[in-house]
């Protein structure tokens, strides 16, 4: 699973990937810094299991920091989208070409209004961020539809003339944009359209088709970047009003925690609403700059929203939840003897037996039942897991 860093140029998108992933990348204050995107691995932040239990654990799959699940991801910092990328301006299709392989989408926007429609730098205030979300979903909405149309006639022939589900034709269509079957689905129901007379759809129904494609495969949150700067409150506010799930966040401020906290100058777990200076060699110039974040971020907006960003995307908008196999239920032990090595990222309602699937098909072929560590209660096949369950898998076939 991929989530990618869009939006247009130069509203922090690359200081977002860097303050998430600690890699170095390009930053700079004007429009088309990032051509290459930028590939990199984020963490998942989640309380861990072993606390409640009362053990010490052994992570090998993840982190744990001070009681904190840390569960890598992949993220993709894209190069800026400006009106009429679809059709190949600016870096449209080194874009493009990137954002079809994501699963979620993080928006970010310059909250202040600081930049133009081009992400050319502006006086705070004098661009409306609710534009921007507004472009962003026009292109995304056209290039999808540009694809699309290129064979919609000859498939909504085809499919009528052979009595044949639009769905196969449509998947291959759209292969390697991250498109599922469940998703066309789910598109075509509530765009309310005969899946069976494409040819009689109009191309009202298309667009709303492929907008509604678009929402449900590659569902979107907006992060609302640089809160410390004046009218990004006022912004936020109205982002909010137009009904739009918002994480207003610092990049820049995340990214000065994560580079002081990677030089052990201060203790901070990323997401957390505070951090404690714990070196001596910290300068004046240092202090006066974590004092601005504590004072204008942290204390006032909780968190520089960066972590909660990268949560969000996974845990609300692709519907994870964190699961732990282990092989003894007593112990919480894989067979090396670790102590909850793993948690995996599963969608809401995956059953026991789906879950074994994921650990290894060996597992799943040979499923006999699964058991809760915690309880020690018997699971079958269909029993849908909740988060932060431990389970151990009873297979014919062993394990792995
Ligand atoms: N005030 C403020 N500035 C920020 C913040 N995040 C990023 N910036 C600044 O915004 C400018 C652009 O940052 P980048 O991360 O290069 O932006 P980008 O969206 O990747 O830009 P392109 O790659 O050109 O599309 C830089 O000067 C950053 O320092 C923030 O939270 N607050
Ligand atoms: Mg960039």
């Amino acid at each position: 699973m991929l989530t990618g860093v869009v939006g247009k140029p130069n509203v922090g998108k690359s200081t977002f990937f860097s303050a998430a992933t600690l890699l170095h990348v390009p930053i700079e204050n004007r429009p088309f810094t990032t051509i290459k995107p930028n590939r990199g691995i984020a963490y998942l932040r989640s309380e861990c299991v072993h606390k409640e239990l009362g053990v010490t654990d052994n992570p090998n799959n993840s982190l744990c920091v001070d009681g904190t699940r840390l569960i890598p991801v992949e993220l993709i910092d894209c190069a800026g989208l400006v009106p009429g990328s679809w059709q190949g301006r600016g870096l449209g299709n080194y874009f493009l070409d990137e954002v079809r392989k994501a699963d979620a989408l993080i928006h970010v926007v310059d909250a202040a209004g600081a930049t133009d429609e081009e992400g050319r730098t502006c006086p705070p205030g004098a661009r409306d961020p609710i534009k921007d979300v507004e472009f962003l979903d026009r292109e995304m909405s056209m290039w999808l539809s540009q694809i699309l149309q290129k064979d919609w006639r000859r498939i909504a022939q085809t499919v009528e003339m052979t009595h044949s589900s639009l769905q196969e034709p449509l998947i291959e269509r759209l292969s390697g944009l991250a498109i599922k079957k469940e998703h066309i689905a789910q598109a075509i129901e509530e765009a309310d359209i005969d899946p069976e007379k494409p040819t009689k759809w109009s191309e009202e129904d298309l667009l709303r088709f492929v907008h509604l494609l678009r929402h449900i495969s590659k569902p979107m949150l907006i992060a609302a970047n640089k809160i410390d700067l004046p009218y990004a409150e006022e912004n936020i506010k109205r982002l909010r009003d137009a009904g739009l799930t918002v994480i207003p966040c610092s990049s820049e401020a995340e990214l000065v925690l994560r580079r002081a906290s990677e030089k052990r100058l201060i203790n901070y777990i990323p997401g957390n609403s505070t951090f404690e200076i714990v070196s001596d060699s910290v300068t004046t110039e240092q202090k006066r700059a974590l004092a601005l974040i504590k004072d204008r971020i942290l204390s006032k907006w909780g968190t520089t929203g960066v972590q909660d960003a990268v949560n969000a995307a996974y845990f609300n908008l692709l519907n994870m939840m964190t699961i732990y196999p282990v092989e003894n239920t007593d112990r919480y032990t894989d067979h090396n003897g670790r102590v909850l090595p793993d948690v995996y990222l599963a969608p809401k309602g995956t059953t026991s037996r789906q879950f074994a699937y994921m650990i290894h098909s060996d597992l799943g072929n040979g499923f006999i039942y699964a058991m809760d560590a915690r309880t020690k209660m018997r699971l079958g096949e269909e029993y849908p897991l909740k988060d932060r369950d431990i389970i151990r898998i009873i297979s014919a076939k062993g394990h792995k």
